[in-house]
C-alpha cells in the first residue's frame, strides 16, 4: 500500500516516521515545511492543506492517508479554519477526486472534553468540544462521516488522547497513547475489511480510561502501553502544577478553564 503521513514534521508525525516504514515502505511524507532531519531515503512533498489543488498532488496514487495535519492545540479562529476546518474538508475532497480508498482522521479527545471525569462515555456520544480546536475536531469527524457514507471511503478517527512515551500528569494516566499503539490503531484503520466508518478512541491500555473503547478491541486492538506503570512520574509532575478547578473536574484539562466564562 502506498501511504499518505500528512502532518510529518509534526510531534506524532516525528515519531511515526521511525515506526511505520517497516510496515508501510511506501511512504510519503508531507507538511506544511519538511521535517529538520529528513533522510536521503524519505519521500517528502509540501503541501499546505488550505490549498485543494496542492493537496489534490500529494493524494496522487495513493491507497491510504494517515491525516496528522493541521493546527493542533488551541489557536485564533483565522488559524484553526485555515488549517482545520479548510485544510480538513480540503483532504477529503482530494482523497475522494484521486480515488483514496482509506482515511485515518486525527481527531482528538478535545471533541468530547466537556464531559466530566466521572463519566466514562463510548465512541457514540453528542460531541462537546471544549475550544474552538474541538470544534475543527467535530467538523472532520463529520465530515469523514459523509465521505464514507455518500463516497465510499473508509473512514477511522481516532480520537487521540495524549502521545508520547509516557503519561505527562495525573489527566494523561486516563489517556495515554503509547506510540506503538497509534501504530495499531493506524493500521486497523488502513487495513481491516469491515471499517466504514468508525470513530475509536486513540489510548493505551489505561485503568483509570473516561473512555469505552471496546469497538476497537472488537477490531483486534491489544494496546501494549500501561499508564499505571508511570504512576509515579505522572503524580510527581501533577503535585508541580497548580489546581484548576473547571480543568480538574472536565476531561479535556486545560483546554475547557481556558477562556471559561461559565457557571461552576
Ligand atoms: C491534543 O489534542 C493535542 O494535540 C495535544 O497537544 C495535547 O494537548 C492533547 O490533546 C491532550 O489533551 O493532552
Amino acid at each position: 500500500m502506498k501511504i499518505l503521513m500528512t502532518g510529518a514534521s509534526g510531534g506524532i508525525g516525528t515519531r511515526l516516521r521511525e515506526l511505520l516504514p517497516p510496515i508501510y515502505p511506501d511512504l510519503v511524507l508531507s507538511d506544511l515545511t519538511p521535517p529538520p532531519n529528513l533522510k536521503p531515503n524519505e519521500n517528502f512533498k509540501q503541501a499546505d492543506l488550505a490549498d485543494l489543488a496542492a493537496v489534490e498532488a500529494i493524494c496522487e496514487g495513493v491507497d491510504g492517508i494517515l491525516h496528522f495535519g493541521g493546527f493542533s492545540v488551541e489557536g485564533p479562529w483565522d488559524t484553526i479554519l485555515q488549517a482545520n476546518i479548510i485544510g480538513g474538508y480540503n483532504l477529503f475532497e482530494a482523497a475522494r477526486k484521486k480515488g483514496v480508498k482509506r482515511i485515518i482522521f486525527a481527531s482528538s479527545n478535545h471533541a468530547v472534553g466537556f464531559y466530566p471525569r466521572h463519566s466514562k462515555i463510548p465512541p457514540d456520544v453528542t460531541a462537546r468540544p471544549d475550544s474552538r480546536y474541538g470544534v475543527s475536531k467535530v467538523f472532520g469527524e463529520a465530515v469523514g462521516s459523509l465521505y464514507a457514507d455518500k463516497y465510499g471511503l473508509s473512514v477511522t478517527c481516532l480520537r487521540i488522547g495524549n502521545f508520547g512515551d509516557r503519561p505527562l500528569d495525573q489527566r494523561r494516566l486516563s489517556i495515554w497513547l503509547k506510540p506503538e499503539d497509534l501504530v495499531q490503531l493506524c493500521q486497523i484503520g488502513l487495513e481491516h475489511p469491515a471499517i466504514h466508518f468508525e470513530v475509536l478512541y486513540g489510548a493505551s491500555y489505561n485503568e483509570r480510561a473516561w473512555w469505552d473503547n471496546s469497538r476497537a478491541y472488537e477490531f483486534g486492538y491489544r494496546p501494549v502501553g500501561k499508564a499505571e506503570d508511570h504512576r509515579e512520574h505522572a503524580m510527581a509532575e501533577q503535585a508541580r502544577m497548580k489546581p484548576d478547578p473547571v480543568g480538574d473536574f472536565y476531561q479535556g484539562g486545560a483546554f475547557c478553564s481556558a477562556e471559561f466564562a461559565g457557571d461552576f
